[in-house]
């Protein structure tokens, strides 16, 4: 049961989880292929995988219907001081907080085998990769952390005697008593999950889930929690951030980076086939973006993962082809519906639905059935070098010069479909007051408006006060360099509730606006709530869209606008004096705008 390993940290921990966790056997994953197939082949004979006669090497996983999601009410943000923490997180004071886990720890891998995974987020040995190490007893876990991080004993070497890594802690807490057969997803109640995140310490232990960003810990737990507390203490940027690379007919590039909530369309927007005639979009991630100032002054972003790890149902070969073409093969699929002829299958695939699948829940579905065939949050795990359209600077370590900042969310009114930021602070403001209808990538209700500055509520690592400011900083620091910054509505509806702009392949049009504004090839119009395109700038040829609604998309309603001040006021005052007095300016102007 004894593995060696040379760093001295490292031992050190592994020895000690073992002791609080007691595993039956401790595993020190290499990343190799071999190993993944054990993985796979374990979770097989447990039944946990279902193999997919149809992809190869893929598997679905069903996992415990009350383990579907992020559970946000459940993440702890643990320094030492509640308001280092801020008013977006959950708190609990790290002493008692561990206390209460170590006690649910305590003997929560028994009957289990324990896995210490090495990982880097960004590629190996770059300087801006940062080394985490996931201790799990879930070979479900091991399997998607190969594809979404980069796993491997060259890690370990990297580290040798005295390198520092990010201690990653995950169990499913669901220890196996001697002859006790195991269930097919093990979990913990609701009630003993924790996912709690030690900022000052650079530290996570999570407890109780097996599903995504709760168990992934290098996702949402390290490349944004951790790191973007790391960042704010080194000047540099981590953000809920796709990347990606657009390409004018002229050969001109331009990257651009956008925040959106989860379930809003990043994966869909960062593969995008443009319909526009001339123009090539080339993703380089779909997720996250960890951003520096380069040599020349400008803002370069790399994405610290290796997978996506996205939204199965609404993906089809219309929305998404280049998403459909990455999921031929070895892929992870969960809580997505079987058909009979051993595929996958989720609301939104094809036009017509299966005569027949098994729903996630593992029960008979045909079409009509009350529920859906695939759960709203199901997912695909994929290696993004798998992607037809993944630009082949994807893991260039000194990334890519990003000129564009897109923020946005869900909003069936309201907001129009493009605005241009009047200045920095103003773009800011726009993201600190972001705000999206909710999804069900978070255990809640769903379809409720909520405030997601920068996307980034559930994800900020520390006060996010502190952090419009460090957005503030970096806009200092950049100055003429920085990224130009824009606000996007793919979801306005119409009075009778039909989406009024088509999206996917036709947020081409709107992307070419922007790189048209960049380079002054446009002016704009000014409205109270930013710049938006003059009538007939926006190319909307081929299209189908009345002139009515490309009006009501575009319009802007004073009195709407209006009835919004009290709510961003009140989302302002939950900052206190943390909050910057630039931000209050740009509300105060917003206000006088409109009158
Ligand atoms: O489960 S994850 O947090 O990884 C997915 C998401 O919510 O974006
Ligand atoms: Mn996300």
């Amino acid at each position: 049961m004894d593995i060696t390993v040379k760093n001295r940290k490292l031992s050190g921990w592994i020895k000690e989880v073992a002791e609080m966790c007691q595993p039956d056997d401790i595993y020190l994953c290499d990343g190799t292929k071999k190993e993944y197939d054990l993985m796979m082949s374990k979770l097989l004979a447990s039944g946990s995988a279902i193999p997919l006669k149809k992809r190869p090497n893929s598997y679905l996983f069903r996992s415990d219907p009350s383990d579907v999601a992020r559970v946000e009410d459940r993440t702890y943000i643990s320094t030492v001081s509640k308001d280092e923490a801020g008013p977006t997180n959950n708190w609990i004071d790290p002493a008692e907080l561990k206390k209460t886990m170590r006690s649910l720890y305590k003997g929560c891998m028994k009957g289990r085998t324990m896995y210490v995974i090495p990982f880097s987020m960004g590629p190996i040995g770059s300087p801006i990769a940062k080394i985490g190490v996931e201790i799990s007893d879930s070979p479900y876990v091991v399997c998607n952390m190969h594809i979404m991080t980069r796993v491997g004993s060259r890690v370990l070497d990297i580290l040798g005697e005295d390198g520092d890594f990010i201690p990653c802690l995950h169990s499913i807490g669901a220890p196996l008593a001697e002859g006790q057969k195991d269930v097919q997803w093990p979990c913990a109640p609701i009630e003993s999950k924790y996912i709690s995140h030690f900022p000052e310490e650079s530290l996570i232990w999570s407890y109780g889930s097996g599903y995504g960003g709760n168990a992934l810990l290098g996702k949402k737990c390290l490349a944004l929690r951790i790191a973007s507390s790391v960042a704010k203490r080194e000047g540099w940027m981590a953000e809920h951030m796709l990347i990606l690379r657009l390409t004018s007919p002229e050969g001109k590039q331009y990257h651009i980076a956008a925040a959106f909530p989860s379930a809003c369309g990043k994966t869909n927007l960062a593969m995008m086939r443009p319909s526009i005639e001339g123009w090539k979009c080339e993703c380089l991630g779909d997720d996250i973006a960890w951003m520096k100032i380069g040599p020349d002054g400008r803002l370069y972003a790399i994405n610290p993962e290796s997978g996506f790890f996205g939204v199965a149902p609404g993906t089809s070969y219309n929305t998404n082809p280049m998403a459909m073409d990455s999921l031929k093969e070895n892929v992870i699929f969960t809580n997505c519906a079987l058909t009979d002829d051993g595929d996958v299958w989720w609301e939104g695939m094809t036009d017509d639905s299966p005569a027949h699948t098994i729903d996630w829940k593992g029960k008979d579905w045909t079409p009509g059935s009350p529920s859906d065939a695939a759960h709203p949050n199901a997912r695909f795990t994929a290696p993004a070098s798998q992607c037809p359209v993944i630009c082949k600077d994807w893991e260039n370590p000194a990334g890519v010069p990003i000129d564009i900042f897109i923020f946005g969310g869900r909003r069936s009114n309201a907001v129009p479909l493009v605005s241009e930021a009047l200045s920095w602070d103003h773009g800011v403001f726009l993201g600190a007051t972001a705000a999206s209808e909710t999804t069900s990538a978070n255990i809640g209700a769903v379809g409720n408006l909520r405030r997601d500055p920068f996307a980034m509520k559930p994800f900020c690592g520390y006060n996010m006060g502190d952090y419009f400011q460090h957005w503030l900083n970096m806009g200092d620091k950049l100055g003429s360099k920085a990224p130009k910054i824009f606000y996007v509505n793919w979801f306005r509806k119409s009075s009778d509730g039909k989406f009024l702009w088509p999206g996917f392949s036709d947020n081409s049009r709107v992307l070419k606006w922007m790189c048209e504004r960049i380079d002054a090839k446009v002016e704009a119009k000014e409205s109270p709530i930013g710049l938006l395109p003059k009538d007939g700038d926006l190319d909307i040829k081929g299209i189908n869209i009345s002139a009515e609604n490309m009006k009501e998309l575009m319009s802007v309603d004073k009195a709407e606008w209006k009835a919004e001040i009290p709510d961003i006021e009140n989302h302002f005052s939950l900052f206190g004096s943390r909050l910057p007095e630039r931000l209050n300016k740009q509300l105060k102007d917003l206000s006088a705008r409109l009158g």
